[in-house]
């Protein structure tokens, strides 16, 4: 059985390696001519654990154009434009490419995340011809991805799935391909359903965290520590409230749930509040580093971590850039990030030298083994802001810094 892969991002190439892993011929496509080009000569353009040494046992080839064969699946990305409405131009170009390859008993899997009845009013009128018709001459199927980066192909292998059919008939396919490689369950459902389903698993998150947020401003009122508090609240069995932070990144978490708020803004109210919450944790953060600061201009301040979250290379929609913006109007700024090229060419200790405070935004491992010591003799005034509760306070009060927690009741008026 042949595959054909229509795009080789973050998703596409693991869900690529893996189909060819089990013995699939595989050909993954893609209209950028360096990742194709890389995939031919064996080299992946993206970093996931235990991924090159999968694609060098089984690698797939790539191309600029997609090929016949039984099975497509699209796994382009669906972003959000400046008004926060889904850019859906990936997926319809991606489904005109594949459309005149489509034949009989063909079977189509939409992977990327869209608004409900994406599949059926978008995707599937670009599919059919007139002798051909989905659900009857070919099976149309939406199968959302659900992998967290930094652990794709054991998510991949473990977590269960969703097959959303336009026919039951098509999903039942498509649990079967699956089934190759997923050891977790697999259900069977309609498209529409699979898609909102997909939406509320990030829409979980992004309110669970925003409520954490609140939790950390309602604490700073209050003069409590938030994170004891969370911590606390938790310990009852069902209950599970995240972790507050400086802002949430990324592609799923702060961009999903819009697509469930264009599609029913009314009734989303809840949704619609969290992602502005969520949004507004950068500007919270630099009111707090102003608060310990003792004003707002002349500082130089050092931050740690670019990424939108802990030990990735990402730095989409990463919360530590509008930091940046706000703070370096009338502040000199510097950012270290050992997984970000461009953010680990200076030196840390550089970035640090006389500064006035340091900002630890991402909970990166490498930040837990700093020499606190070296800093503290560079820096101007050795203070350290913490805004994921991940450096040990005591250790580094007892070097003689001044340590600050987002979240632990401190903000002065
Ligand atoms: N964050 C917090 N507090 C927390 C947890 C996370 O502020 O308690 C922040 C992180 O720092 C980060 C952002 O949220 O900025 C998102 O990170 P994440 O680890 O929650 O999620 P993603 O975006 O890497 O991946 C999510 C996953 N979805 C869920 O866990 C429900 C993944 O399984 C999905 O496949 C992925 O979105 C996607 O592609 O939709």
């Amino acid at each position: 059985m042949k595959i054909c892969i229509i795009g080789l991002g973050y998703i596409g190439i693991p869900t690529a390696t893996m189909f060819a892993s089990k013995g699939y011929e595989v050909i993954g496509v893609d209209i950028r001519e360096n990742v194709v080009k890389a995939i031919n000569s064996k080299h992946l353009p993206i970093e996931e654990k235990g991924l090159s040494e999968l694609f060098s046992n089984h690698p797939f080839k790539a191309s600029l154009t997609p090929e016949i064969a039984d099975v497509f699946i699209i796994c382009v990305g669906t972003p959000t434009d400046e008004n926060r409405k889904v850019d859906l131009t990936a997926v319809i170009s991606a489904s005109r490419d594949i459309a005149p390859y489509i034949k009989r008993n063909d079977l189509v899997i939409l992977e990327s995340t869209v608004p409900p009845g994406t599949t059926n009013d978008i995707v599937l009128p670009i599919l059919e011809k007139e002798n051909l018709k989905a659900g009857v001459d070919f099976n149309l199927v939406h199968s959302p991805e659900r992998v967290i980066p930094g652990n794709m192909l054991q998510e991949l292998l473990s977590n269960d799935r969703i097959m959303g059919g336009i026919t039951r008939e098509g999903a039942v396919r498509a649990k079967e391909l699956y089934s190759s490689f997923v050891k977790g369950q697999i259900y069977v459902t309609d498209a529409k359903t699979a898609e909102t389903a997909k939406l509320m698993e990030n829409t979980f998150r992004t309110v669970n965290i925003a409520l954490a947020n609140e939790v950390a401003m309602i604490s700073e009122t209050l003069g409590i520590n938030a994170w004891e508090v969370i911590e606390l609240a938790n310990k009852h069995p069902r209950v599970n409230i995240h972790s507050p932070g400086p802002g949430v990144g990324g592609h799923c978490i702060p961009v999903d749930p819009w697509f469930i708020v264009e599609k029913a803004p009314e009734e989303s109210q809840l949704i619609r509040m969290s992602l502005e919450k969520n949004h507004s944790m950068p500007a919270f953060t630099v009111n707090r580093i102003f608060n310990i600061l003792g004003g707002e201009k002349g500082f130089k301040i050092c931050l740690l971590g670019a990424t939108y979250k802990a030990n990735t290379d990402d730095i989409r929609e990463s919360p530590t850039f509008d930091i940046v913006r706000l703070l370096e109007k009338e502040n000199q700024v510097t950012l270290y990030d050992p997984h970000v090229n461009e953010y680990s060419e200076k030196d840390l200790y550089d970035c640090c030298e006389s500064c006035d405070l340091l900002v630890l935004l991402v909970d990166h491992q490498q930040f837990k083994d700093i020499d606190y010591l070296k800093l503290h003799k560079i820096m101007k005034k050795p203070q350290l802001f913490d805004t994921k509760n991940f450096i040990n306070r005591k250790s580094v009060t007892e070097l003689g810094f001044s340590y600050h927690l987002l979240g632990d009741g401190s903000l002065k008026d």
